[in-house]
């Protein structure tokens, strides 16, 4: 009772903590730190990098480098999925529009043991499908009104407007988020859908002794280390599973496979599409700090904020960082360009102060660099484009009206982007 009351205190200060912080951001451009961004396309060394092949070999390297030591941490070890089972599947789903797949993907380690479920939906078509792969925040349920879809059982952060007491869910969250889940849409365009509630993963909250971590940890070991995997970092293993299972179903088109993530999972699906090429495609919904936004702008959220409201989804080497960005030795136009030239699509919403849409939009544009060496269009604007006004290259980018939020609006841009790159229906 008494830890119990501890903790209590301890989350109400943090939460204090948390709004003081929100209180004295900034918002006014005026008050934006002089900075200078690195150069993609210089090394630390200094030299500058021209060809395809510096790039490839020595550049892209250094850059992941900086970012797996200082930013996101590296994963201890290499675990596959031990166990594979579809326990549920039906043609009728949608009125008969699609199949519904259920399936769990089993870690198992020594006496851990740890259950993922995937939920997907996916044209009925005979060739295989391309498909949208993203994290939900509080369940497979809540996606869509579909009483086939078990509630799911794991930790969820309590949010009692929908049900959520004491971290589990009630069948009164069910299709809670489906406004962010335009499923029917998406099959009807000729895409599959991927999901998976990423507190599967890892739960979110600072502590790592549940989710994958302890997998993991050598003996008396009970966190990562300072150069070790966050959440985040964890969040984008676990995309790398799924990726790994959708290798191998029969109806899934692996070679084009789009991971997307809103806020933190954009964050998530960013740092999962710079360690693993084979996601074709890559979706930054409003990221924001620590995703898509530059660092070093300091307007809106900023890296001491994050770190001390989420001390968990970074490495400990990046509170190094916090008021300190300029230090940093890369910045997140080179998170960006980890992905060229794999299509990258960036959204940003006017509402959205908080994530920088500004330097979402900037850091977009440093990395078309990247691209531009590659042999591709980047980014096809030196300006910000108008509210809802989205270009299209190998990089997109939109500014939309509205608040933090994934909305119809923002996947029927992803809808189309992918209809350019991955060739339509
Ligand atoms: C906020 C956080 C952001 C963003 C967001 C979200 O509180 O400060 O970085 O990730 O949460 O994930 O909804």
């Amino acid at each position: 009772m008494r830890k119990y009351s501890l903790i209590l205190l301890f989350s109400f200060l943090m939460s204090g903590y948390a709004n003081a912080q929100r209180e004295k951001v900034n918002y006014d451009k005026s008050k934006i730190p002089v900075y200078k961004l690195p150069d993609v396309l210089t090394r630390f060394n200094g030299r500058k990098v021209k060809s395809e092949k510096v790039w490839l070999k020595k550049q892209r390297p250094d850059i992941l480098k900086q970012f797996t030591d200082e930013v996101y941490g590296k994963i201890p070890g290499v675990m596959g999925i031990s166990e594979v089972k579809v326990w549920e599947s039906s043609d009728e789903a949608l009125n008969g529009l699609a199949h519904r797949k259920q399936i769990s993907l089993f870690f198992t380690k020594d006496d851990r043991h740890l259950e993922v479920n995937v939920l997907m939906y996916l044209p009925k078509k005979s060739a295989k499908v391309s498909v949208f792969v993203g994290y939900n925040f509080t369940g497979n349920h809540t996606v869509i009104n579909d009483p086939a879809i078990r509630l799911t059982e794991s930790w969820v952060n309590d949010n009692p407007s929908i049900g959520i007491i004491n971290n589990q869910v009630t069948e009164q969250s069910r299709a809670s988020d489906e406004d962010s889940w335009p499923v029917e849409e998406i099959i009807k365009a000729g895409y599959g859908l991927v999901t998976i509630y990423y507190g599967d993963f890892d739960p979110d909250k600072n502590d790592f002794s549940d989710g994958i971590h302890p997998f993991f940890y050598q003996e008396n070991q009970a966190n990562p280390r300072y150069n070790e995997w966050g959440s985040v970092a964890a969040w984008a293993w676990g995309l790398s599973k799924a990726m790994d299972y959708l290798e191998q179903d029969p109806m899934v088109d692996s070679k084009k496979v789009a991971v997307l993530g809103h806020s933190r999972l954009g964050k998530a699906a960013l740092w999962a599409g710079a360690t693993d090429p084979r996601f074709a495609m890559v979706i930054s919904n409003e990221s924001g700090c620590g995703g898509a936004a530059l660092s070093r702008r300091k307007i809106g959220e900023t890296v001491h904020m994050i770190n001390t409201s989420f001390p968990h989804w970074f490495c400990d080497n990046f509170l190094k960082y916090n008021d300190n960005e300029n230090l940093l030795p890369v910045d997140q136009h080179m998170l960006l360009a980890l992905i060229a030239p794999r299509p990258l699509y960036v959204a940003s919403a006017e509402g959205d102060k908080w994530a920088d849409p500004r330097g979402e939009f900037l850091s977009a544009k440093y990395a078309s660099a990247v691209y531009e060496l590659l042999g591709k269009e980047g980014l096809p604007a030196k300006e910000m484009p108008e509210v809802n006004q989205p270009v299209m290259g190998n990089i997109g980018y939109h500014i939309r009206t509205g608040k933090h939020d994934l909305t119809l609006y923002d996947w029927q841009q992803y809808i189309q982007f992918a209809d350019k790159h991955f060739g339509g229906k």
